[in-house]
C-alpha cells in the first residue's frame, strides 16, 4: 500500500473537473485517505514547489497554483505513486497520451489540471505539507476484497 499526494489544480476546479478526475482514481481502485478543498497561499505554494525555485517558470507556477481553490487528496493503493503518475500523463498536455487525465481533459500550455507526487520521498514530504497525521484516515472498504487478491 503506497500513499501519494494529488492536487486538482485551479484550472481543474474552474473547469468543473474535480468530480470526473476523482472518479477515475476511485474507479481504478485507489482509496481516498484524505481530502480537502482549499486555496493555497503563497507560503505553502513556495514550500510545495521549492524544488522548482530558480527555474524560469517558478513565478508563473506559484501564481498558477495560488490563482483559485484546489482539491487536495491523499490516495492509496498498490504502487500508488507510479500508478497515479501514469494516470496523470505527461507534463505538457499536448504530449500527454489519450487515456491519461491530461491527455483526455487538457490541450495546451501548462494548464495541466493536476499535480501528483513523483517518488516515495516527495510523496511523504508533500503529504506532510498538506495534512496532519490525524487528517489521514486508515480504513478498509467492503469493495477492497474485490480489488485486492
Ligand atoms: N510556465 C511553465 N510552467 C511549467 C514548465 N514546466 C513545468 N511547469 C509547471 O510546473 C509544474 C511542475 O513541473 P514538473 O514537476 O516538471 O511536472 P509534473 O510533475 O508533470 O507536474 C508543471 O505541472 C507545470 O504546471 C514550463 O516550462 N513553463
Ligand atoms: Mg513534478
Amino acid at each position: 500500500m503506497e500513499r501519494t499526494l494529488v492536487i486538482i489544480k485551479p484550472d481543474g476546479v474552474q473547469r468543473a473537473l474535480t468530480g470526473p478526475i476523482l472518479a477515475r482514481f476511485e474507479s481504478r481502485g485507489l482509496r481516498i485517505a484524505a481530502l480537502k478543498f482549499m486555496q493555497i497561499d503563497r507560503d505553502l505554494a513556495e514550500r510545495h514547489y521549492a524544488i522548482h525555485k530558480g527555474k524560469f517558470f517558478y513565478e508563473e507556477l506559484v501564481n498558477y497554483i495560488t490563482s483559485g481553490p484546489v482539491a487536495v487528496m491523499v490516495l492509496e493503493g498498490t504502487e500508488g505513486i507510479r500508478v497515479v503518475r501514469a494516470m496523470v500523463g505527461a507534463t505538457r498536455p499536448h504530449e500527454a497520451a489519450p487515456g491519461t487525465i491530461r491527455g483526455d481533459f487538457a490541450l495546451t500550455g501548462l494548464r495541466n489540471l493536476i499535480h501528483a507526487s513523483d517518488s516515495p520521498d516527495t510523496a511523504t514530504a508533500e503529504i506532510d505539507l498538506f495534512f496532519s497525521p490525524n487528517e489521514i484516515v486508515s480504513y478498509a472498504r467492503d469493495i477492497d476484497r474485490w480489488i485486492y487478491e
